[in-house]
């Protein structure tokens, strides 16, 4: 039995510090209109969706940085967010979003939701893991700052896979006869993971070892930010985007192949708040490491591919059967060791 899905990235053009919410959530229903029109039965958001990429600004009111933030943990309920909801139980589309959270005690999280049309619920949380950046400015006063580490908390909900109910129609249930014998006839398993996660192996391997078979990844990569990452030689602007492209696809299309599964990236992209630039590339890779669709814009975009669920087996059953091939017994540094200890000088 074939187990295809139809998915969509949604790429976001710029939002910025003075856009409108009400305009951000236009702008998002006429995507999800056009990937409905197309066929997708879902479709990926950014991380940090419904704002400008505020971390890269030092906000120090509270009230001005609450603005930001997500104060209701029920999306798909509340005032500022339900339109986006509301219209994706219309077309029968399941939505994933990035957005930054606010809980009850208090606690800021840079957050994403699977959302599931079938269930009207949210039935999947990730809170971002690997924070990049520094709690504090930097000193230089044109650099472009990343202040995550200043206004979230580490996620504290690990790399938990999940999968979508309905969305595959025949599929094998809990009870079925051969549910206990074979792998990839279920309903599909995804896992969430928010921008800069994407850089970190142990975070797709988390994944990779519950049977992962699509990644969806939501993010905001600034174009050109030479205090937080380049080489040694100075860049142009220009170059330095390039470069932030390739790496965006590299780890994409390396750890998708390295876990056999596909993936989903959706940008928000463009130049925001008048000077800072973000790379766009949204894209969908497969189990072999290919890229099978693409964004060409840094705008407002669609990206969409037909997958097969199927492709993901050749890896796992192969190359990347984790249970025949992986040797626990070697890795013990991995969960043991954070940072470099290299071996004693000669
Ligand atoms: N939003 C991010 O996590 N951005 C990082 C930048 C700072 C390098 C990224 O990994 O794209």
């Amino acid at each position: 039995m074939a187990r295809t899905l139809k998915v969509a990235a949604a790429q976001l053009g710029p939002i910025h510090l003075t856009s409108k919410r009400e305009d951000t959530i236009t702008r998002m229903l006429k995507l999800l209109q056009e990937a409905a029109g197309r066929g997708a039965q879902l479709v990926l958001f950014p991380e940090c969706a419904f704002t400008t990429f505020f971390p890269r600004h030092l906000i120090n009111s509270q009230t001005e940085l609450d603005t930001f933030f997500e104060h209701n943990d029920d999306l798909p309920n509340s005032p500022n967010t339900k339109p986006l909801f509301d219209e994706a139980k219309k077309l029968g589309v399941d939505i994933s979003l990035g957005f930054a959270e606010r809980t009850a005690d208090g606690t800021g999280f840079n957050t994403s939701i699977y959302y599931s049309v079938k269930k009207a619920e949210v039935i999947a949380k990730y809170r971002k893991v690997h924070l990049p950046g520094t709690k504090e400015p930097f000193e230089n006063s044109d650099a472009v700052n990343q202040l995550e580490k200043r206004y979230f908390e580490i996620g504290n909900l690990g790399f938990k896979a999940f999968r979508v109910p309905d969305l595959i129609p025949g599929v094998l249930k809990r009870g079925d006869e051969f549910n206990a014998v074979r792998n990839g006839l279920g309903d599909p398993i995804m896992g969430m993971m928010i921008c800069n996660d994407r850089r970190w192996p142990e975070a797709w391997r988390s994944y990779g070892l519950q049977g992962v078979e699509i990644v969806l990844c939501g993010y905001n990569t600034a174009g050109y930010a030479p205090d937080l990452w380049g080489t040694q030689k100075p860049m142009t602007p220009k170059e330095a985007e390039d470069d932030a492209l390739f790496h965006h696809k590299l780890v994409m299309q390396s750890n998708s192949y390295m876990n056999s599964c596909f993936s989903i990236s959706a940008a928000k992209a463009g130049l925001e708040d008048g000077k800072f630039d973000l790379i766009g590339g949204s894209c969908i890779t497969d189990p072999e490491g290919h890229v099978v669709a693409e964004a060409k814009s840094k705008e407002d975009e669609i990206v969409f591919a037909e997958i097969d669920l199927g492709e993901c087996r050749q890896g796992m059953e192969k190359t990347f059967d984790f249970g025949r091939h992986r040797r626990t017994e070697a890795y013990r540094l991995i969960a043991e060791r954070a940072g470099v200890v290299e071996p004693a000088l000669l």
